[in-house]
């Protein structure tokens, strides 16, 4: 579902690295007050450009690399991307925005993860006030963009919100994170890869129930203030995945079972966190916030949406959808530009 916000001009600023995919904003193309720019939070110039040009009262920075296994196997990109480019995204807020006080209606919100906090045993939960203490690459990198970003709004007063969520979950999601890569595999019938023995615990949020969470956030949030954001829907990993084979056997009317004999056990992910959980006690209280899904119904939801979206799976599968770009946009841009 795309909400429509009247009265407001939005300008995304992606750089379509291999999870960007342009056919999932389709709907918004024809909007008036939507506009696409291609290009990279940690071009300086770009964003200092488009600073000047659009006048932004507001940055919603969502932009990361976001694959823990990919941090593994390539830390460099993920301090290029989430910590310089937080950096440059700061500076150009630091610069046009020189005399804002955090009651002014400019607002840098910082989207980042749970993963900062490090990982929880069999009980306790997160809260605003746990110490830092990521363990992975990934999680350093958006630690680091969080330090950042509560340190222009210390030494700068820059009208800052940091929100921290647990692991997000629904359509259009990259097959690489585990929910859409268990559907993949399941309906393909290839061998599912479980971590370890299968037993870390996540907190599955809804995509959906995130982004009401993000609107609150960033409209009525606290000036300087973390928010966490989860869905209260802990499951060790093992069960997930036997809960999503059991639906695509279902959706597919296959025997019961045939999805199970795929799960294959494989080495553990290097420093895997045991356990994260959030307590959202504070966008409760302050901003009125709740889950609206529950993990049942989104999951099933989820599961149907891919079986019914088999060309999009196929597209990105195939990267097909890399191509999208050049069609919408290509006559606008410089032969050295394009894809
Ligand atoms: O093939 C797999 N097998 C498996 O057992 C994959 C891809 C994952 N896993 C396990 C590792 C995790 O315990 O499943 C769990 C979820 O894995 P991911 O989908 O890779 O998510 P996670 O590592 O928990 O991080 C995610 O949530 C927090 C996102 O990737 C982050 O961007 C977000 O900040």
């Amino acid at each position: 579902m795309v909400r429509r916000y009247t009265g407001v001009q939005f300008v995304n600023l992606d750089l379509l690295t291999y999870a960007g995919n342009l056919e999932n904003l389709v709907e918004l193309e024809s909007s008036e007050n939507y506009q696409f720019v291609r290009g990279d939070i940690a071009d300086a110039d770009l964003v200092d450009d488009l600073f000047s040009r659009f006048r932004f009262s507001t940055v919603v920075h969502f932009a990361a690399e976001s694959h823990v296994d990919r941090s593994i196997e390539n830390p460099l990109s993920f301090v290029q991307t989430n910590v310089i480019g937080t950096a440059i995204l700061l500076e150009a807020a630091r610069k046009h925005w020189p005399a804002a006080r955090p009651e002014d209606a400019v607002r840098f919100h910082h989207v980042s993860t749970d993963e900062v906090f490090g990982s929880l045993g069999l009980s306790g939960e997160f809260t605003e006030q746990t110490p830092y203490s990521p363990r992975s690459p990934y999680a350093a990198s958006k630690a680091s963009s969080d330090h950042f970003v509560r340190a222009y709004s210390e030494t700068y007063r820059l009208p800052i919100v940091i929100s921290n969520c647990s692991n997000n979950f629904g359509p259009y999601q990259f097959p690489e994170k585990l929910i859409p890569l268990v559907i993949t595999n399941a309906v393909h019938e290839k061998p599912i890869p479980v971590y370890g023995k299968g037993d870390n615990v996540r907190d599955w949020l809804y995509v959906a129930d995130h982004c009401e969470a993000l609107d609150l956030i960033l409209r009525r949030g606290t000036s300087g203030g973390t928010y966490l954001v989860g869905g209260k829907n802990e499951v060790p990993n093992l069960r997930l995945v036997e809960m999503i084979v059991d639906l695509v056997d279902t959706v597919l009317e296959r025997s019961p079972g045939t999805g199970r004999k795929l799960i294959r056990f494989v080495d553990d992910r290097p420093g895997h966190d045991f356990r994260y959980a959030v307590d959202t006690t504070r966008i409760e209280s302050e901003l009125g916030w709740k889950p609206a899904h529950s993990l049942e119904n989104a999951l099933e939801y989820t599961v149907k949406w891919y079986l019914s979206n088999s060309e999009w799976m196929q597209s990105v599968h195939t990267e097909t959808y890399r191509n999208y770009y050049d069609r919408m946009y290509g006559d606008r841009l410089d032969t050295d530009e394009q894809v």
